[in-house]
């Protein structure tokens, strides 16, 4: 047999290990402007002020968080600010949580352990490693979707958590850091920007950043009832059904149904 180039040969052989870098060509185009968006308050419900956010998700038909530093997995609702439900999870710091629909998929910042629960209250199934730091995590399409802080989103089988392609997230050229917190919809993954007021709408193609919201009025509602420095904007929910999107913050009073508005 021929021998193929060097280069070649490696690059075949690591076509079934080496995770797809995506990106098209208009990805990081300066030209194309995103949409501007506004968040604006339609209803305020109560949120635990101790509950250190890191991941809001609608999961067959209940509200559940994650939340970091002495974290736990937790079952929440509209109407009160404690947790109906808690498990807690005092040897790691939980991050973003995803729902396929059957079980929860809960990330952990350092600890580089993947919790994935089943059941009703959820039980732990199984624990799976992965290399780096987990933020954000949401499910789309047969796909969890993970945010490590950098601007890159890496696309994980959910079976065995093994990343199948990854996007460079980029706003008009320059590359997005610090994403945080995910939620999945179908047009496109919003992202929040740890340490902002603004959410991000990704596009999971390309990469390419579709709109920025901004949240502030959100940190102006709850200003001068948080302490923290770290109480910032985090946990995106897209109610299944309805449409309704929920936000919130960590160590926030307040958890907000909120309207997209454009410019007039
Ligand atoms: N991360 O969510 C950005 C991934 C990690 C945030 C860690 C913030 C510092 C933890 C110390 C808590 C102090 C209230
Ligand atoms: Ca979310």
């Amino acid at each position: 047999m021929r021998r193929l180039p060097w280069s070649l040969s490696l690059s075949l052989l690591c076509l079934a290990c080496a995770p797809t870098q995506r990106q098209t060509p208009d990805a990081g185009t300066p030209e194309v402007k995103p949409q501007r968006l506004v968040a604006h308050i339609v209803h305020t419900y109560p949120h635990d002020p101790t509950a250190f956010t890191q991941g809001l998700q609608f999961h067959q038909g209940q509200l559940y968080e994650s939340t970091g530093e002495k974290g736990d997995l937790r079952r929440i609702s509209l109407e009160q600010a404690a947790p109906l439900w808690k498990q807690p999870m005092p040897d790691v710091f939980p991050e973003g949580l995803a729902s396929d629909g059957q079980r929860l998929y809960q990330l952990t910042w350092q600890d580089e352990t993947l919790f994935v629960w089943n059941g009703a209250p959820p039980a732990q199934e199984k624990q799976v490693e992965y290399d780096g730091e987990g933020w954000g995590l949401c499910y789309w399409q047969g796909q969890l979707v993970r945010s490590d802080g950098t601007s890159t989103l890496r696309f994980h089988d959910p079976k065995d958590f093994h990343v199948k392609s990854q996007v460079q997230v980029m706003l008009q050229g320059v590359p997005q850091e610090m994403l945080n917190e995910l939620e999945c919809a179908e047009d496109g993954v919003y992202a929040n920007v740890w340490h902002s007021n603004n959410i991000l709408k990704i596009d999971y193609a390309t990469g390419r950043v579709l709109a920025v919201i901004d949240a502030s009025a959100l940190a102006q509602a709850v200003r001068g009832r948080v302490r923290s420095y770290e109480a910032v904007l985090n946990g995106i929910a897209l109610e299944p059904g309805t449409g309704r999107l929920f936000l919130t913050g960590k160590l926030w009073p307040d958890l907000f149904e909120v309207t997209l508005v454009g410019p007039a």
